[in-house]
């Protein structure tokens, strides 16, 4: 019997039934089959080692033609993020379980972008700012951060501060689990002849965020001190509204905006002006600017007398950091150091400020990829220091 007609209109509504079913779970197994394949997560990720070297430099390179034109074109960036293969499915699920963010659109935004959008309010272009202001030293602690994302960190502070204010550029790779990684960027920094100005240093063992840059602040040696964090792109002329106001102040504490960095996609965006705050519970709120703070053109370039800083990106005179007696290091890892600066520095007589026209972007990952080695919740923990240090008769209400 000859199920298969010769043309369409030779079958009978017999046949044709017969060959709708067949038509139809060709199709259904074709689509479920395509989701599957979609869906699932690759068992194991042994065939995306860490940071091989197709994985950095010589992926980014092939990639470079096609993606490294004009990131700022919208469609450009979301080409970004295109699976074509396996491995780019096995690196962004990895990434971000590793890191927080899609470390596939990572890896082929490459070391360096070059445009950003100029997020700061027209007058802040028109300012002239002073030739002589202190030098710096940027201090960018890491704990296994994804290659790319510390190279624009890097080559962002690098091209986008004026030479003579660049001291130098401290790395502290704060322990962190592969040896790989302060292998690749030891090698990064040598293939770019970046000896001279980037220091590479690593803790003897895993100290956490406060003891880290206390780590660098130490070996340090210029005379403002700019923390980073290890995620971030600098602006335009991010350095010299900074250093301005540390040089005209030296109890000021300068915080940039900063600007987002979204974690799926990359994409640049504009952060509107706030201020730090904190609740009851001690944790850091960003809290709107007092009605009428924001009137005129030049109220979008003053500095914002701040009640805290958010803590990652901050410029201080070093000599001054020192005196109030830097952070406490008896906080572990991560969490409360940057309310405890605050109320520090208030209660030392200095103050605190955001400066407008200083724009750092930085990327908000979904989580922190970490948590302390022994599971301790730190932030609780140096929340209780911080109470007990400086709250006196408040520190009930914590
Ligand atoms: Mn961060």
């Amino acid at each position: 019997m000859n199920y298969f007609p010769k043309n369409l209109l030779e079958m009978n509504g017999y046949k044709f039934f017969l060959f709708g079913c067949l038509f139809t779970s060709l199709t259904w197994s074709l689509s479920l089959y395509m989701y599957w394949k979609l869906n699932t997560r690759p068992h194991n990720y042994s065939h995306v080692q860490q940071f091989r070297k197709e994985n950095t430099f010589e992926y980014v390179k092939k990639q470079k033609s096609k993606y490294f034109k004009n990131h700022m074109d919208k469609n450009d960036l979301n080409d970004l993020g295109i699976i074509k293969t396996e491995d780019d499915m096995a690196i962004r699920d990895k990434g971000y379980k590793d890191h927080g963010f899609n470390a596939l659109v990572s890896l082929r935004l490459g070391n360096y972008r070059d445009a950003l959008p100029d997020t700061r309010h027209k007058l802040c272009s028109t300012i002239k700012y002073d030739q002589n202001l202190p030098n710096a030293s940027i201090i960018i602690c890491f704990y296994n951060e994804h290659p790319q994302a510390l190279f624009r960190t890097i080559q962002s502070v690098i091209r986008r501060t004026p030479n003579k204010l660049l001291h130098e550029v401290i790395l502290i790779n704060d322990f962190s689990d592969s040896e790989n990684l302060h292998q690749v960027i030891d090698q990064y920094i040598k293939d770019e002849k970046l000896q001279g100005i980037v220091h590479l240093k690593k803790t003897n063992k895993r100290e956490g965020l406060i003891r880290a840059r206390l780590f660098g602040a130490n070996l340090a040696t210029g005379q403002v001190l700019i923390f980073l964090d290890s995620h971030v792109e600098v602006n335009t002329d991010w350095i010299q509204p900074l250093l301005t106001r540390v040089r005209d102040n030296r109890t000021h504490i300068i915080a940039p905006i900063i600007d987002i960095i979204q974690p799926d996609t990359f994409d640049y965006k504009s952060s509107p002006l706030v201020r730090g705050g904190f609740n009851w519970g001690l944790h850091f709120k960003w809290d709107s600017l007092p009605k009428g703070t924001l009137v005129t053109d030049t109220d979008f370039v003053k500095p914002i007398k701040t009640p805290t800083i958010a803590g990652g990106l901050f410029a201080v005179n070093r000599e001054y950091f020192n005196e109030i007696g830097q952070y406490d290091s008896g906080m572990n890892i991560w969490g409360g150091e940057n309310l405890e600066l605050s109320f520090r520095v208030w209660m030392c007589g200095g103050s605190l400020y955001i400066e407008p026209c200083s724009r750092v972007g930085h990327v908000f990952r979904q989580h922190r990829p970490y948590s302390a080695p022994n599971h301790e919740d730190t932030m609780a923990r140096n929340s209780l220091r911080l109470a007990n240090v400086w709250m006196d008769n408040f520190k009930v209400r914590y």
